[in-house]
């Protein structure tokens, strides 16, 4: 029989809590939490195209639509536990404690933007698709094998599942319990690829089924709901249990990348038009408003806060010291070859007006 996936939602559309487990858990603190986290998230997700727009950063792959279920589930992570995102997971990094002046160099093609705090285990954001799902089951293979009860995190998209790296890791981790949660976000789009060319399963989470690994389908627009959820993954995978998938069902509501023209695939009116439905920041307001803890003072203090933090961090970024033009030969090898050597001497000579 044919085990079927309903989506967890835990407050719906309206702001109104939709489960027992909910309404037992979800406060004003959490809630206004989650607000603030999300707050921050989507102020650094609209600076960074505008910086784009200005060639102050280079191309960019925005999240908003996407916040809850990266802050939700990065909320549920303890230090220790690794993360591994891909180029569009900032949000989950972010909220995981990244450096955000470092979020921004990295997309001023910087080096040292892939560089996550001392003591931080986040991962380079993971650009070929789904290469990074084996790396977090390694990962939290090594800690399982380590006797620590640190869990890794791995994000990727509904296009990262027609990968053989999909199946390499959720079979590797399956067969070794290791202690991992593959998070999807299901933005229901892989650039111009709409899901119904990509797959002929109803669901992502169904697939958990041929793993042997639990499978669970989230409102992704409900941070509540993935926050719990990916909580009890991670208690799992700490337990010895093993991964678990998780599809967070969600929504991009811009481009794919600023070099990307959506309105050629699909309708942008959709995504104006669902906004009301599934927007993560736009639900936690409503649900604070239904309980009466929306106070207008305090959101535009967190705007206030959410704005100066921000343009601080694009201040630290554009005040890092510029990269030299030599850097891209550094880079290639941990110890040039002597072609690359070569090649750098010339060029250097050639930049100073010499002969080669
Ligand atoms: C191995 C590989 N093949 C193709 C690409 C080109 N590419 C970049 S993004 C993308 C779509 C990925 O879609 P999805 O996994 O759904 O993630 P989303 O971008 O929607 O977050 C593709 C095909 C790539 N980066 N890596």
């Amino acid at each position: 029989m044919m085990e079927t996936f309903e989506t967890i939602c835990y407050i719906d559309e309206n702001g109104n809590v939709r489960n027992e487990e909910g309404a037992a858990r979800i406060n004003e603190k959490l809630a206004k939490e989650m607000y603030e986290k999300l707050l921050l998230v989507r102020t650094f997700d609209r600076k960074a195209i505008s910086l784009q727009r200005q060639g102050r950063l280079g191309t960019y792959a925005p999240f908003e639509g996407q916040e809850g279920a990266q802050v939700g589930s990065a909320s549920a992570l303890k230090e220790g536990d690794w993360l591994f995102p891909t180029y569009r997971d900032h949000a989950a990094s972010i909220t995981f404690g990244h450096s955000i002046p470092r979020v921004f160099l990295y997309w001023n093609g910087r080096v040292e933007g892939c560089v996550a705090p001392e003591g931080k285990h986040i991962f380079p954001p993971a650009v070929p698709i789904a290469t990074q799902l084996p790396h977090a089951t390694g990962a939290a293979l090594a800690e399982k094998w380590k006797g620590t009860d640190n869990a890794s995190i791995v994000y990727f998209g509904d296009g990262a599942t027609s990968e053989g790296d999909f199946h390499e890791g959720l079979n590797f981790a399956s067969v070794f319990k290791a202690p991992v949660v593959f998070f999807n976000q299901n933005n229901q789009y892989a650039i111009s690829v709409h899901i119904s060319k990509q797959m002929n399963s109803e669901t992502i989470a169904q697939k958990s089924v041929a793993y042997g690994i639990p499978g669970v389908r989230v409102d992704g627009s409900d941070v509540f709901a993935v926050y719990f959820e990916t909580q009890k993954a991670l208690e799992r995978a700490r337990n010895g249990e093993g991964p678990t998938l998780i599809e967070a069902v969600t929504w991009r509501f811009g481009a794919h990348t600023t070099a990307d023209d959506p309105t050629k695939y699909r309708n942008q009116d959709e995504s104006i038009q669902k906004r009301e439905q599934i927007d993560p920041l736009l639900r936690v307001e409503r649900y604070l408003k239904n309980q009466g803890y929306w106070d207008d003072e305090w959101a535009a203090e967190m705007q206030a806060n959410a704005s100066a933090v921000i343009e601080e961090a694009v201040e630290e970024m554009e005040a890092f010291p510029k990269p030299k033009v030599e850097d891209i030969f550094d880079h290639v090898f941990a110890s040039p070859t002597w072609t690359i050597q070569q090649q750098k001497e010339e060029y250097l000579q050639q930049m100073r007006g010499e002969d080669a």
